[in-house]
């Protein structure tokens, strides 16, 4: 077959950005734009180091030197430091919150901005040293109404993010986003150093035949959570499901957004809210499956409508296709337990 010609009209992340600012005409300032190419960039340079780090065992380590004596960081310091710094100098960003850093970090001065970010700045970073994809996962917030700026303006309902993505590094390196209008792949191309639109308008299959939980902790499973398993584990009347489980959450959300089926990590007796953190791995993966036309719920109730009482708090999590996760649904309904 003839070589396809290069596409001479490439729809990179920056242009697909801006593109949705000009749909909105004068309702956006343009604000939302400077952070998310900050964010962009964030993600180019982390792909690089995960990248390097994997030829030059940069990784885990801390506190050695390497060539040019400087401290080395570990990754997860490094894509925290990155992003802080890309973050604070959009211009745009008035409260941080980092998986990797205790407090909320309130900007002040002249680089206050009138958005909030919530991130991850590498999840799933104890398995890079196997060479598994690791993640940056993000969400956003505008400041409330009358507020300066403060913790207050993160401990919100997810459905309150305006904006949510992750980027994947792996093979590729993959940028999923949605600002509330849908969900957009882009595809790091290394040779342009631009993302490239390359999953437009990703919609999740209605249902899949793929099961993402780690059954490791069965043990400790809630009785419907074994009982969904068991229905699809030895279905009455048709093929079982396959189970696919990577342990890195952009991994297995990212499949399942692709392929469908249901990620779980459940409530159980041991940790009553699971595992996953609220503000920047559950809202915002919920936010991207409900935009894919998914379903993200804890089991009792809507991801999305869960308020956080701690930066770092937890809650369940099981999401994807919509007619699996309303599989489960039913299970969790006709239980009296707790979750
Ligand atoms: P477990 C990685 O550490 C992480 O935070 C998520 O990326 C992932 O989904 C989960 O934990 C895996 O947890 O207990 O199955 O190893």
């Amino acid at each position: 077959t003839e070589q396809e010609a290069p596409s001479t009209d490439l729809i990179t992340l920056t242009r697909h950005i801006l593109a949705q600012q000009q749909a909105l005409g004068e309702k956006a300032s343009g604000e939302l734009t400077l952070l998310l190419i900050g964010i962009q960039v964030t993600s180019k340079y982390i792909a690089s180091q995960v990248r390097k780090a994997r030829l030059i065992n940069l990784v885990g380590l801390a506190g050695d030197s390497n060539a040019s004596g400087e401290e080395q960081k570990k990754l997860d310091v490094l894509s925290n430091d990155i992003m802080v710094n890309a973050l604070r100098a959009s211009g745009q960003c008035s409260v941080m919150v980092s998986e990797e850093v205790e407090d909320a970090i309130v900007v002040t001065g002249r680089s206050k901005g009138t958005y909030c970010v919530v991130f991850d700045p590498l999840d799933g970073s104890s398995n890079i040293d196997a060479g598994v994809n690791v993640g940056t996962i993000f969400g956003i917030y505008k400041v409330a109404p009358g507020s300066k700026g403060s913790v207050e303006d993160v401990l919100r309902p997810g459905k309150e993010m305006v904006a949510a993505g992750y980027t994947m590094y792996g093979s590729s390196c993959n940028l999923v986003l949605t600002t509330g209008q849908g969900v957009d792949g882009f595809t790091l191309d290394e040779s342009l150093g631009e993302f490239i639109l390359t999953h437009p308008n990703i919609k999740i299959p209605s249902r899949g035949k793929i099961y993402s939980f780690n059954e490791g902790n069965s043990l400790f499973f809630h009785e419907p959570t074994l009982k969904y398993l068991e229905s699809i584990k030895y279905p009455k009347n048709n093929k079982p499901y396959s189970a696919r489980y990577i342990g890195s959450m952009v991994a297995d959300v990212h499949r399942t957004l692709l392929y469908g089926g249901i990620f779980g990590y459940p409530g159980d007796k041991k940790n009553k809210d699971g595992k996953l953190r609220m503000l920047y791995e559950s809202f915002p993966m919920a936010f991207l499956t409900e935009q894919a036309g998914g379903v993200a719920t804890t089991g009792s109730r809507r991801i999305l409508d869960v308020s956080p009482t701690h930066i770092h708090g937890r809650c369940p999590v099981f999401l994807g296709s919509k007619e699996d996760v309303e599989d489960l649904q039913k299970f969790y309904n006709a239980w009296e337990g707790e979750n």
